[in-house]
Parts: C-alpha cells; sequence; structure tokens
C-alpha cells in the first residue's frame, strides 16, 4: 500500500494510524500497519548544510571517543515500523512498563570514532556489511555568543549515513569518502544531554560510487572524525587561493565566500603579512568577494618539493577571522612536459590507499590519526618520491595537510572505478560530481595537490566518455588552476607489447596516465617487458600510473617464481627500464606503498584477503622491489 504524497501529512496520517494501533497491539504481524520506508529522495544525500571550510582552524568540539553500537542487519531501526525497534529515537525502557523497548543503548557495546567496525576488538564484525547504529550523548557547546551557529561536521562516514538528533532526522549523506555537515543552530537542548544517533550503512551497491566490487576492503563506520564546529552568525564559509604568472607578474587570485545573514556587500579582507600583503573587497550579493594580490617581484618563495613553503592567509571581516597556511605555485602542461614553477618536472610517486600502517597483520584499517597519515607520507619520501597518488577515493584531510608540509605532490581522485558504475544513471553521475566538488572544496587550497583525477580503470563506452567528460567539465570551472586526469587501461588498438594510448578520453584529460600490469597480469613475463612499447596519440604527458606485482613479504625464491620478492623486484627493474626509454612518460606511481586488505584476493597461501603489491607488508617491512624503486628515485636527479 502507497499513499501518492510522502510528506508530512502522510507521515501523520501513519503515525496517528500507528499510534492507535499501537495501543492495540504491539507485536501485530506488520500487515496491520503500514511501513514508512525511507523514500528514494531520502536515500540520496538531503539536509546537509555548506561545509565551513578549514575546519582544523575553527572553534571546535571533538566527538571522538566512545560511543554506543548497534548491528542491524535487517534495517529495523530505519523501517520505524514497530515503537520497540525506534533506534534513532533513543528511547528507553521505562521500569515500571509501559511500551516494550528492544533496544537500550546505554548497555550497548562500546566503539570507537574515528574507526572502521571491522578492525576494531569484535571479530565477528570483520566481513560485516550493512546497517549500524551509533548513539553518542553531547552538551550543547558552553556560552554561546549571541548569533552564533553549530555544524555538525562529519569528516566521513562510510558510505550512507543517517543523522538524527534528539529523535529528529537532520538528513542522509551518501559518500564515504567526503566530508558532509549539517547545521544545528538552535537544535541542542541547553541543558542536559542530546542524544546523536548516526546510521551508517556499509552495503556495497551497484549504483554507489564505487560499486559494488572494489579491489580494496569496505571499511563500515565512521571512520574519519566528527566535530561540533562554531562559527558567527555570518562566517567564511569558503575561499580558494591560486597562483598565476600574467606577463611575467605573479598574480594571487583569492575568492572567499560568506554564509550568513549579512554576507552580501560585507568588507572581507585578506592579508598575507609575510609578503606584505592586505586588500579588502567588499562581497557582492551572493556573499562573495574576488581578489587579486600582486607579491612584488622576487618576493615570493614558491612551494615545491624541495622547499615546501607556506604561508600564514588570513581572512577577516567584521564578525570572522580564520588563518590558513597556504604554498603557492604554478602547474601546467607543455607538450608532453609537466611543468611546475616554469621548470620540467619528472613526477616520482608511489600509489597508497587509506589503511594504517598495521603493529600485526590483523591491525591497520581505516582510522588514521596524524601519526598514520605522517608515517605514509614519510614511508613515501624515504623511498624518494616527490609524487603521492591518493588512489582511490578522496583520501582524508590530515593527507593532503601533510603532504603541503612535507613537500609531496598529490594525486587526489574520486572512486568512479572500473566497469562497475551504471554510466548511464544520472544518480550515479550526481553523486559523483558532489563527490568531486566536495572534494576539491576540501582540497583546493593545498599546494600540493595539483592532479584531480575523474576516475579508474573504466570502460570504453559513449556514456562513459559523456558521464567524464561532465566529471572534467565541473573540475575545469571549479579550479581551473590545476590539472585533470583519469588512470586509463585499454588499449584497444595496440598488442601486447605495444600499447597505444586512444582511448578517447584522452583528447579531454591534461596529463594520461596508464596502469600497466604487463609481466603479472596475462601470458607474458617480466622477461618480455624489453620489448614491450608506450605510446599516445597525444602529444602529452604520460604518467605510469600503477604497475606491479603480489610478493608476500618474505617468500624468497628464484626471480621467475610469482609471489616471491625476487619476481616483484625484478618487474620493478624491467619496467623502470622501459619507463627509462619512453621519452613521453613524466611520472610513476606504481602500485602500491603498502599490502592493502582486498576482498579479492583469495590465495591462503599468499594473500589470505590481502593485495600483496605493496613495497612494504601491513607491517611496514621493506621488501626487495623497496630497493630497486629507491634506487631509480634516488640515483637520478631527473628519472627517464
Ligand atoms: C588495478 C586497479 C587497482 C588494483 C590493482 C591490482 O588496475 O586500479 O585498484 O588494486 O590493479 O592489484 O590488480
Amino acid at each position: 500500500m502507497s499513499l501518492p504524497n510522502p510528506g508530512g501529512l502522510r507521515r501523520l496520517i501513519i503515525l496517528f494510524v500507528f499510534l492507535a494501533c499501537a495501543a492495540y497491539a504491539q507485536d501485530a504481524p506488520s500487515s496491520i500497519f503500514m511501513s514508512i520506508p525511507p523514500t528514494n529522495d531520502e536515500l540520496k544525500t538531503h539536509g546537509t548544510a555548506p561545509l565551513p571550510h578549514n575546519l582544523y582552524a575553527r572553534e571546535r568540539i571533538d566527538l571522538s571517543g566512545s560511543w554506543r553500537f548497534l548491528v542491524d542487519p535487517v534495517e529495523r531501526g530505519l523501517r520505524n515500523q514497530y515503537p520497540r525497534y525506534t533506534i534513532p529515537r533513543d528511547e528507553k525502557q521505562q521500569p515500571l512498563g509501559g511500551l516494550l523497548v528492544e533496544y537500550d543503548w546505554d548497555s550497548a557495546p562500546a566503539i570507537t570514532v574515528p574507526g572502521d567496525w571491522n578492525t576494531q576488538s569484535n571479530p565477528r564484525l570483520f566481513w560485516y556489511e550493512g546497517l549500524a547504529w551509533y548513539r553518542r550523548h553531547i552538551a550543547a557547546p558552553a556560552q554561546l555568543a549571541p548569533g552564533q551557529r553549530v555544524f555538525l561536521y562529519f569528516e566521513a562516514a562510510n558510505y550512507r549515513s543517517h543523522i538524527y538528533l534528539n529523535g529528529e532526522k537532520l538528513g542522509v549523506h551518501e559518500g564515504g569518502f567526503t566530508p558532509f555537515a549539517f547545521e544545528v543552530t538552535g537544535r541542542l537542548k541547553a541543558i542536559g544531554a542530546n542524544s546523536l544517533v548516526v546510521g551508517v550503512d556499509s552495503k556495497r551497491q551497484f549504483g554507489n560510487v564505487p560499486g559494488s566490487d572494489a579491489d580494496w576492503f569496505n571499511y563500515g563506520g565512521i571512520t574519519r572524525p566528527v566535530w561540533l564546529v562554531i562559527t558567527p552568525g555570518s562566517f567564511i564559509q569558503h575561499y580558494s587561493l591560486a597562483l598565476s604568472e600574467h606577463a611575467g607578474r605573479e598574480i594571487i587570485t583569492a575568492t572567499v565566500r560568506l554564509d550568513g545573514a549579512h554576507s552580501a556587500d560585507a568588507a572581507v579582507t585578506i592579508r598575507i603579512p609575510e609578503l606584505k600583503l592586505e586588500t579588502i573587497v567588499r562581497t557582492d550579493a551572493q556573499g562573495c568577494a574576488t581578489f587579486k594580490l600582486f607579491p612584488a617581484p622576487g618576493a615570493l618563495a614558491r612551494w615545491s618539493p624541495e622547499s615546501p613553503k607556506l604561508y600564514a592567509v588570513i581572512i577577516a571581516t567584521d564578525t570572522d577571522r580564520i588563518e590558513d597556511r597556504i604554498g603557492f605555485r604554478t602547474i601546467a602542461v607543455r607538450g608532453d612536459d609537466i611543468i611546475l614553477n616554469g621548470r620540467s618536472i619528472f613526477l616520482r610517486g608511489i600509489s597508497i590507499h587509506e589503511e594504517r600502517i598495521g603493529i600485526r597483520e590483523d591491525d591497520g584499517g581505516r582510522k588514521l590519526d596524524w601519526n598514520d597519515a605522517r608515517r605514509l607520507l614519510t614511508e613515501a619520501k624515504a623511498l624518494g618520491c616527490n609524487f603521492v597518488r591518493l588512489a582511490h577515493y578522496p583520501h582524508s584531510e590530515k593527507m593532503t595537510r601533510l603532504a603541503d608540509e612535507l613537500g609531496l605532490l598529490v594525486w587526489s581522485e574520486i572512486p568512479v572505478y572500473q566497469e562497475d558504475i551504471p554510466y548511464t544513471d544520472p544518480h550515479t553521475l550526481k553523486l559523483a560530481r558532489r563527490m568531486q566538488s566536495d572534494n576539491i572544496a576540501r582540497d583546493q587550497n593545498r599546494a600540493s595537490v595539483i592532479i584531480w583525477s575523474v576516475a579508474n580503470e573504466t570502460p570504453l563506452t559513449s556514456a562513459r566518455l559523456a558521464f567524464l567528460r561532465t566529471l572534467i567539465a565541473d573540475a575545469r570551472a571549479q579550479d581551473p588552476s590545476r590539472l585533470i586526469s583519469a588512470a586509463l587501461n585499454r588499449s584497444p588498438n595496440g598488442s601486447d607489447r605495444e600499447i597505444v594510448i586512444d582511448d578517447p578520453l584522452g583528447e579531454h584529460l591534461d596529463v594520461l596516465a596508464y596502469n600497466t600490469y604487463i609481466g603479472w597480469y596475462g601470458a607474458l613475463s617480466p622477461a618480455d617487458i624489453p620489448s614491450v612499447t608506450w605510446r599516445t596519440i597525444y602529444h602529452k604527458p604520460l604518467l605510469l600510473s600503477e604497475f606491479g606485482t603480489d610478493a608476500k613479504c618474505g617468500t624468497r625464491g628464484q626471480k621467475e617464481s610469482r609471489w616471491t620478492e625476487e619476481y616483484q623486484a625484478w618487474f620493478y627493474e624491467q619496467t623502470l627500464a622501459g619507463a627509462s626509454r619512453t621519452p613521453w612518460i613524466k611520472g610513476l606511481s606504481p602500485w602500491i606503498l603498502k599490502d592493502f586488505r582486498s576482498p579479492r584476493r583469495f590465495r591462503a597461501d599468499y594473500q589470505n584477503y590481502w593485495n600483496r603489491k605493496g613495497l612494504i607488508s601491513e607491517t611496514g617491512e621493506r621488501k626487495q622491489a623497496w630497493q630497486v624503486l629507491h634506487d631509480f628515485y634516488t640515483n637520478n636527479d631527473n628519472p627517464p
């Protein structure tokens, strides 16, 4: 049975029928009661607020720590079918009877937020994919000044989140790797505890981004920190600064957007004290202001991997002030060269998944504190890298902030992954566009980020081309200062030994990137690599964005023997020599820094659900190939 107009009226009628019937029988069969399944609209992102940019510089309250946790594989809590399962409402069984309540938050097990549920202490949850509920009591921020606003900010939760405050639904967010926020100004009780209940559904489905089949572990839950962020009534919601050059003159262009009642025609000041730059501009009717700042000739020290200089940038209005540390550099392509700060650069990279280096094999997981993030990037630096490919989804903001600090160029990607995406589905496109724009908005001030990647290994169909062209157009409009790429892996006009990169998407990319596994997948061995060539029909720089073989750390043998460290090292030697012979290859990001969990990797002897293509093991031990890549990166000032 369904009613024509889902919405408030429908809910009221149903609630009325529901309460009347509930008085009659608590456990009546479901045919008597009408459940309120989430409407299609509710299953999509809604209710979210503009994200306060530069979270770490805001006044905020950390909601990390111990939350209560309920696993709900049959999704009772979402159905609101019986009062005894209204999990989001945080009901309590009355001591003297009343309605039966068949959950009890206070005695529910604890779980740590942030962190995936799969690798926390309960081994029964290792493979769990589905809905689970979290609850935490929160106090309203003490002494809010008049007009101050409060946002509930999630750095990420995988995959679909349903957020309730004091039993009322704030909204839904879809997507596992980008931040989202809800405004809760005026919705927090000033006295006593507020119940924050979050349902996170990690189910993989065709139509999600990524879809149902990816080569990385589907870590579920509130994987990144949650905050209450406090802002003034009218606040600096977003800003972006980028360096460019015109007629030999350096220009920093900045745009600032205010949010709140007095955002139009407001004075905004931007200052970079070390460069003695200061400008005031008034916002337009939309609350936006655009600035141009002209550093004195020779005054600006450009950000680069060798010298990752960051400047304090202060943006202020009458009501708000925010400070960031921002680097300035230019990035462009010229023919088949990548040009950083006017000079050709070779990207000495490595691919990385967002997974911690564990202490033991059963450790790891998707919970990155600052030390974990630093450890991953420090390993990349130790290899001699100046570049990291953060695959295959937006990583924690900690990674890009640290990359800024450590001097690592970054490839940032959204999880439009392989064939498992319905490229004709408008909802999926909308979702991917939203993920990309949230990712760009979050990291637009990170000098380290030079490439937005729209996809990885997608099929050569016209639907996919149209889908990715939309993402490319969006990225260019939102951020014209960076390069666009996508990792390709199709060579229909090539052969086993002659890879021709002629994917029609190439025409729309600034940088071509190709994943190559000759010598691992397929019949050829590393011995064949010297006879392999890579060429493109486009006059553009090419990255080998992936290559690698599985090797279980400590498995030794003949170099011809698969799964050994020797085989992997030999494969690296051969592929690196091949890349050196190919002048249009302008960078490498081999697959991958660390062994990572994957549901696709079944061999109990070597894999045991780990993809073993890491140069270091899941606990950080270096394999032989690590040394091969290290020598290649450090023995040549400018490889190939
Ligand atoms: C690829 C994918 C990556 C996989 C890798 C592999 O081409 O882009 O996600 O993990 O190959 O190990 O097969």
